[in-house]
């Protein structure tokens, strides 16, 4: 089985044969050095190139009478291409096995392309939804971690199944816990005990290609070492974190490549908490960690006191950093400035850093998504990210998408890249809902070649998951899959407002709390207005900004994201409906196709085959998808009475009607 065969084999082998079943031709591994010097040296089997590259990582494919020949400059392209293979032979790919010649050729875009785990040293999951179940699926958050407690009976062939599957959709790297790192046991990650632990977990993920990073407590110095302060001015400090990145390179080896760190937001310390600026310390770690050829990532995601607009803030913070942060600093900023929303505007720090290296982070896990009860894939709306054109500054180049950027962007900076926070748990299927599975094979596709349409990715996830399917279910799968996003949205936020939840991050019950932070309603007018100059619709490139700042102009997806408009102002892409007409009109429809889901879903019983995943898998999935139901049509009902109390307008008999106030 071509999937067993890790990295190390691949290594010892170099070049190999593998009798392949049927009438298939012999398959050949191939490794081609990435240059005469590598060829002699034989540097390209010992360890993973560092900065990663993307160019060695790619592979291709051949056929010829006697073998199917895959090849690359390095034994991870050789396993990604292996992979490849094997989805092709999964769906049934006619192009996999028959013809001659070259298959495929194909090479990643983002050096870096990560899986961050947000689960805690105690076992638990930040925002995890895949574990045991309890009530109507609320997740035990104490049993979902995979790897955590460290030192007691891990599932080992578990934890090699995460690394097989990871790398065969092209992950290279892992952040192995939760960023908010002095919680939940997370603050001794760096005790030597916990250090020794993860020394085997470490080492067989870097048998996959996937390298491995840390996030540590920023007040480790006295938690784990005792000291009196971790401030990093004190000298003991530095030199208790100079042992400490040595200690842990020691036990890693190559496999460790960086430290990642969320500085002074929800309630974690930083070096704020020490006078020092976020970079002065992403600064101080990069140097101490440049000594093991390691690299600092510093997230960007931060809360302002108060009063402030959080997407303003956020730009502010770290608008200087080009030209200021070390060669060996990573900022890594999520898809938009608010936090992993239904819909957002690209986060207008990708636009302005070009000589940083940027990773983009998306989220895979459902935590504003109906957790792992209702079906979103995300796929459509990473793809509407990555293809946006936040266009640049620097003539000649005119267009630069968000893909281009977390490629590296104009500056080619080597560690750009693409993160996605898991969506993995102890669950028998990997991710509670079994569709959520869409959301991490679709993170990797995209990952790799972020051009790649969304609908084409959801298609083939479901050809390879739901292998011998009759073309009609994998159709309505597909569809289901592809109008989801866009279903969630109705039936949640629409035009951008964003935050349409509960402090759960589920139900849909204080809007009232919200409406003074995030979608600024009254009974007249809502919606946010950054258009303003010095607003944070002006941190854009010019010409981002000018559509961004203007009504006419602002993609109606999120206009309440930037301007703040009466309920009577017409939406010309909404059949020229009143903003409050759409809101009530949209969360109907929502709630309808949701509806919709579940009739779609017991129409092809029968014509689906649930591939690996176990006879219950239709049972569940049906009742997801009926919880998905009732709950929209939960969701939507208290949207509409929030409204209609707020405006004293109601929608009857498809008009509006108010009522004096
Ligand atoms: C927020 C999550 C919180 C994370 C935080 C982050 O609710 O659990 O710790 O993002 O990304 O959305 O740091």
């Amino acid at each position: 089985m071509i999937g067993l065969i890790s990295l190390g084999v691949l290594r010892a082998l170099g070049m190999c044969r593998v009798n392949a079943t049927g009438t298939a031709p012999a398959l050949l591994l191939q490794l081609q050095p990435s240059s005469p010097d590598d060829a002699i040296s034989g540097a390209a089997e010992r360890s993973l190139a560092w900065p990663p590259s993307p160019a060695d990582e790619g592979y291709s494919i051949h056929l010829n009478t006697l073998h199917t020949v895959i090849s690359s400059r390095s034994p991870q392209g050789v396993l990604y291409g292996a992979f490849e293979l094997l989805r092709r032979l999964r769906r049934e790919d006619p192009g996999a096995l028959a013809g001659g010649g070259e298959v495929v050729r194909s090479a990643p875009s983002a050096p870096l392309r990560h899986w961050d785990l947000w689960d805690n040293l105690d076992g638990s999951v930040e925002r995890g939804y895949a574990g045991p179940w309890q009530h109507r699926f609320d997740v035990a958050a104490a049993r979902s971690s995979v790897v955590y407690p460290l030192g007691q009976q891990r599932d080992e062939q578990r934890a090699h199944d995460l690394a097989r599957l990871l790398a065969s959709v092209g992950i290279n790297g892992i952040g192995w816990s939760n960023v908010n790192a002095c919680d939940h046991g997370n603050q001794h990650l760096l005790s030597s005990r916990n250090i020794a632990s993860m020394r085997a977990l470490v080492a067989l993920f870097y048998s996959y290609g996937i390298h491995s990073f840390l996030t540590p407590c920023f007040d480790s110095p006295q938690i784990v070492g005792g000291l009196f302060t971790s401030n990093p001015q004190v000298p003991e400090v530095k030199a208790w974190w100079a042992k400490k990145i040595e200690e842990v390179a020691g036990a890693f080896g190559d496999a460790f490549r960086g430290l990642v760190f969320k500085g002074n937001t929800e309630g974690q310390p930083g070096p704020g908490s020490h006078g020092m600026s976020q970079l002065q310390g992403a600064n101080f770690f990069a140097e101490l960690l440049e000594e093991v050829g390691a690299i600092c990532i510093w997230r960007a995601f931060s809360h302002p006191e108060g009063g402030v607009d959080q997407a303003l803030y956020q730009f502010q913070r770290f608008e200087n950093w080009d030209g200021e942060a070390r060669w060996n600093v990573a900022l890594k900023i999520k898809n938009g400035p608010y936090d992993f929303q239904v819909r957002e505007p690209v986060h207008s720090l990708f636009g302005h850093l070009s000589n940083t290296s940027l990773i983009l982070e998306f989220q895979a896990a459902q935590e504003y998504f109906g957790h792992a009860k209702h079906l979103v894939a995300l796929p459509s709306q990473w793809s509407s990210y990555l293809g946006f054109d936040l266009s640049s500054r620097f003539p000649p180049y005119n267009v630069q998408t968000l893909a281009q950027v977390a490629s590296g962007g104009i500056g080619r900076m080597p560690f750009s890249g693409i993160a996605a926070v898991s969506n993995i748990g102890t669950s028998r299927n990997w991710t509670g809902h079994v569709f959520s599975a869409v959301n991490t094979y679709g993170f990797g596709r995209l990952a790799w070649t972020p051009t790649t349409p969304a609908a084409d990715i959801m298609r083939e996830w479901v050809e390879v998951t739901f292998p011998r399917s009759s073309s009609y279910a994998v159709s309505v799968l597909t569809r289901m899959l592809q109008r989801s996003w866009e279903v969630y949205e109705n039936y949640t936020s629409s035009l951008g407002w964003g935050f349409a939840c509960a402090a759960n991050h589920y139900d849909l019950d204080d809007m009232d709390r919200r409406r003074h932070t995030d979608h600024r309603a009254s009974a007249t007018h809502i919606g946010y207005p950054r258009n303003a100059g010095g607003g944070y619709a002006s941190t854009y490139n010019a010409k981002v900004a000018a559509r961004f700042q203007s009504i006419e102009q602002c993609p109606e997806e999120l206009l309440l994201s930037f301007h703040q408009v009466p309920y009577t102002h017409r939406l010309r892409t909404k059949n020229n409906s009143t903003v409050l007409e759409w809101i009530y009109r949209s969360h109907m429809s929502g709630v309808n196709a949701a509806e919709g889901f579940v009739t779609d879903w017991l129409a092809i019983e029968g014509h689906v085959d649930l591939g690996s995943y176990p006879g219950d898998a239709f049972v569940d999935i049906t009742t997801r998808l009926e919880i998905g139901a009732s709950d929209a049509a939960a969701f939507a009902k208290s949207i509409r009475e929030y409204f209609e109390t707020l405006t004293g307008c109601g929608l009857r008999d498809g008009r509006l009607q108010c009522h004096a106030q």
